[in-house]
């Protein structure tokens, strides 16, 4: 039996290589792909196929079913006989994530280790076909290809506190990166401007966090105050069903949601909903404008209450989130308040700490205690670095390399996230005629020729690299429509940089490929940059 099925698989591949016609456009390019020539049509007489036994694949053919009648009004059914078949496998010696797809002109068949492979298989599939609903055939081309990823952590963040993004964007987000092969989706749930998570036990987190003056005042010198006695209308919030909800079908497509609780600065929006919590003890607002600012926004790190306020955030926030990393902040905290404030100062000498940045590490290092009292780890942004590292924190590379060089040195391990050129945020065809951005200026061909191994690592410590992700801030960004032209094309580079091994990267293929990713971009009415990708400065 397992001769016949290699002397098939051998004339399957001869012919492959025989009558080879042009690669489809998949991105990320497969690590390995045979062309064949002609084309498996799915039609009406195609059915789904997989084992009884391998029940867990239901949710992968069910999904593949809805795809395909959402572009064709098919109904493929599962596990039924039919002239064609599209069959899902398990198989348990292959990659983690990884998958095998052999296209005949009868059968589909995608093998992978654990329904994430098959998955990924899907949406190679998926990138041969039609954008949206059309009457041309569902032609996918007579192929063979074996993929697998080069890294673990293939992500992509979202800012929902400067703008306040609701959950069918989130979902339209979270489909764009499943589109990708993108497996994380780091969700900044807190800062200055706004907290979006509902927290049962502290509701004036979202009936005062949440909201703010107006979003229209992009400029920081020219933010408005609230008058007396106003109440803020600009802004929103997920409840916690809505939350459950967004995780559930993020899971559905292989992403983990790592949801990020900022601490100790930029959280003017917790202050503003308790001001006890802040050394001053002033009330204020969430802040307005665009700009980022750390104006005394930090929680008090001498006051005890303040730990059993994020013990309680934490321990609703955590089962809502499956995800082994709890991202807590920890950039760009204003030492001044604390500095200012008689109980930090009495805290520093009880714990023998020589200055504001052991502080900072004791307050992280804390909360790390009690996160990992929970079976989970924590993740931050590499200023956690200064004044000590927690023991087992995690690492989020942002200003430049210097941080996740240091942190996978002393075994730690690392997410890399530069600014230049991962901050989707910054221009992205120049100043010219994009709208207003934070400033930057990271091409599409930039993203595509970055390597997240920083070059000082040497092989031993490069293992403690997770993967790279791309941040995408919205102070100035207020629109579905502005935050898919941030997105696009460049989480379509990121994700080659993230799947494909260094040497198969070829930015001509690359941008070849990308012609025909937007078309589909067009045909689905998303904004995206067509910008000069090639332009220097
Ligand atoms: C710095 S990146 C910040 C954000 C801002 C961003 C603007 C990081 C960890 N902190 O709060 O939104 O710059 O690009």
């Amino acid at each position: 039996m397992a001769l016949r099925s290699s002397v098939l698989l051998f004339l399957l591949l001869a012919s492959v290589l025989m009558n080879a016609q042009q690669q489809p456009s998949i991105i990320p390019k497969p690590v390995d792909l045979k062309m064949g020539s002609g084309n498996f049509t799915i039609d009406g007489n195609t059915a789904i196929q997989y084992k009884k036994s391998q029940k867990e694949l239901k949710a992968t053919a069910d999904f593949f079913a809805s795809y395909i009648k959402n572009i064709s009004g098919f109904s493929l059914k599962s596990n039924k006989a039919a002239a064609k078949k599209v069959e899902f496998v398990i198989e348990k010696d292959i990659q983690e994530e990884g998958y095998q797809l052999t296209v005949s002109s009868t059968a589909i068949v995608i093998k992978a280790s654990s329904p994430k492979g098959v998955f990924y298989g899907m949406q190679s599939i998926f990138q041969t076909l039609p954008a949206i609903r059309t009457n041309a055939a569902l032609e996918v081309p007579i192929m063979v290809i074996n993929d697998y990823p080069r890294f673990k952590w293939r992500g992509m963040h979202l800012d929902v506190s400067r703008h306040f993004f609701g959950p069918e964007i989130v979902k339209e987000y979270i489909d764009l990166m499943a589109s990708y092969k993108i497996n994380v989706f780091h969700w900044h749930l807190v800062d200055d401007q706004g907290w979006r998570i509902e927290i049962k036990k502290n509701p004036k987190l979202t009936e005062i966090g949440a909201w703010r003056v107006d979003q229209t005042h992009l400029n920081w010198s020219e933010r408005p105050q609230a008058k007396e006695g106003e109440r803020p209308t600009y802004g929103g919030f997920y409840t916690q069903e809505q939350i459950k909800d967004i995780v559930k079908y993020a899971t559905e497509r292989n992403i983990t949601v790592v949801p990020e609780i900022e601490m100790p600065g930029h959280v003017a929006s917790a202050i503003a909903s308790y001001p006890q919590l802040s050394c001053t003890q002033q009330p204020q607002l969430p802040m307005t404008g665009g700009n980022y600012s750390n104006m005394s926004s930090n929680y008090c790190a001498g006051n005890d209450e303040v730990f059993s306020f994020l013990e309680d955030v934490l321990t609703e926030v955590m089962p809502l989130f499956p995800s082994s990393y709890i991202h807590i902040g920890g950039d760009e905290v204003d030492k001044g308040p604390w500095k200012k404030c008689a109980r930090c100062q009495a805290r520093m000498k009880s714990e023998g700490l020589k200055d504001e940045h052991e502080l900072q590490s004791y307050f992280i290092k804390r909360i790390e205690k009690f996160v990992i009292s929970k079976k989970r780890k924590i993740i931050g942004w590499d200023e956690i670095l200064e004044g000590g590292l927690a023991p087992e924190a995690a690492v989020m590379s942002w200003r430049g390399e210097a941080g996740g060089v240091e942190a996978a040195k002393m075994k730690h391990n690392v997410v890399m996230t530069p600014g230049t050129p991962f901050y989707f945020d910054h221009y992205q065809a120049g100043p010219e005629g994009e709208p207003l951005a934070i400033g930057g200026f990271n091409t599409v061909k930039r993203v595509y020729d970055y390597d997240p191994i920083p070059k000082e690592l040497n092989k031993e410590d490069e293992a403690y690299i997770l993967g790279a992700q791309a941040n995408i801030w919205t102070e100035y960004i207020t629109t579905p429509e502005h935050l898919e032209y941030m997105i696009l094309p460049r989480m379509a580079a990121l994700a080659e940089v993230l799947w494909d091994p260094k040497e198969n990267k070829n930015w001509d293929s690359f941008n070849e490929r990308l012609q025909y990713h937007f078309k589909g971009y067009a045909q689905k009415a998303l904004h995206f940059s067509p910008g000069n990708f090639t332009v220097s400065i």
